[in-house]
């Protein structure tokens, strides 16, 4: 926590100037990004179809767009580290130590919780996903940040049914964002890095089942499950740009995730990942074969000024259509309900 805490004040402090930051910022992909979006309006019309006689390799990262449909109440003092609807009802993981909770929110008013669970103090919440055991029951997952441990919930009574305690499954032993692939049975998980890792949900199946049959002779005691995750495959996300050399640029710093089972990309037949990148006011669309941008959203016109960690960090789908999200972020006081085209 301490050095991410520093890390953000650097970040600040190069943002308090602009020209400062437009250097800071110019060796890394944002740099890129905002240059391009900035000189050469132009760019935003190019389109994997417009390229459609190109080769695979020659492609473009696309500009896509969003509209605001709908604008919802957010507890602002809520530290969002994940976001996630389930059965109708968004999910919310937050973070900070003493701090990380999860909730099931009010959909009549999301600034409020229905129901509502804190981790201990020790634990720095991160993204929350539901997935599917194997016995075909709906469960919840919570990742933390660097204790290398999940929490696994019944979504619907609420109740912590175990932890796990895993090792070896992202780069640095750090969890971030998580989603859930459902028709491939992985997780997908982010540990702030370029690379994405997926990893076979089966692996939790044997911990609950282990968990289950055992005898807790304390009924708040929460049982606890040692494994060894080996993730199944990673990608490393890059993008290629316009007017860059033929070289894609690595994505840092990636973050709370959504799985897309159908692209914003027509002609586009696989599933997707959108991220969101660690203080940056954009989501990305990547291709979860490659690792390669697909499409980058700009959400500049709903994030707020950024003043210290309030940066965007949640990315759902809605139950109204693939193209529908809802959007929020750390310490934000409303969650964006949009359409990306
Ligand atoms: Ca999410």
């Amino acid at each position: 926590m301490k050095t991410r805490k520093l890390f953000h004040s650097q970040l600040r402090f190069d943002q308090l100037d602009e020209i400062a930051a437009m250097s800071f910022l110019s060796i890394t992909l944002i740099s890129y990004i905002l240059c391009l979006q900035f000189f050469h309006a132009e760019a935003e019309g190019v389109s994997v179809d417009a390229h459609s006689e190109v080769k695979e390799e020659k492609r473009f990262m696309q500009y896509g767009n969003i509209e605001v449909l709908e604008k919802l109440p957010h507890d602002p003092s809520f530290f969002t580290q994940g976001l996630a609807l389930f059965n109708g009802s968004l999910y919310e993981g937050s973070g900070m130590n003493g701090q990380s909770k999860l909730r099931k929110l009010d959909m009549s008013d999301p600034s409020k919780p229905l129901q509502e669970i804190d981790l201990p103090q020790e634990f720095f919440g991160e993204g929350i996903t539901p997935y599917k055991n194997g016995l075909g029951e709906d469960r919840l997952i919570q990742i933390t940040w660097r204790e290398r441990t999940a929490f696994v919930y019944d979504p619907k009574s609420f109740k912590l049914l175990f932890q796990v305690k895993y090792h070896k499954e992202t780069s640095n032993g750090q969890g971030w964002g998580i989603t859930y692939d459902q028709p491939r049975n992985e997780f997908i998980m982010s540990d702030g890095t370029t690379n994405i890792f997926f990893w076979d949900v089966g692996v939790l199946d044997s911990c609950e089942t282990s968990v289950a049959s055992s005898e807790t002779k304390d009924a708040n005691e929460t049982s606890m499950c040692d494994v060894v995750i080996e993730a199944a495959r990673s990608i490393d996300v890059k993008a290629k740009l316009q007017q860059q050399s033929e070289t894609p640029i690595p994505v840092q710093h990636l973050n709370e995730l959504e799985f897309l089972p159908i692209s914003t990309i027509k002609g586009h037949d696989s599933p997707t990942l959108l991220a969101n990148v660690w203080y940056q006011q954009y989501i990305l669309e990547i291709d979860i074969e490659s690792g390669e941008v697909l499409k980058l959203f700009n959400l500049a016109t709903i994030c707020p000024t950024m003043t210290s960690e309030n940066v965007l960090n949640g990315i759902s789908i809605s139950d109204e259509g693939n193209d529908i999200l809802f959007v929020t972020g750390k310490l934000w006081d409303s969650i964006y309900k949009i359409r990306i085209y």
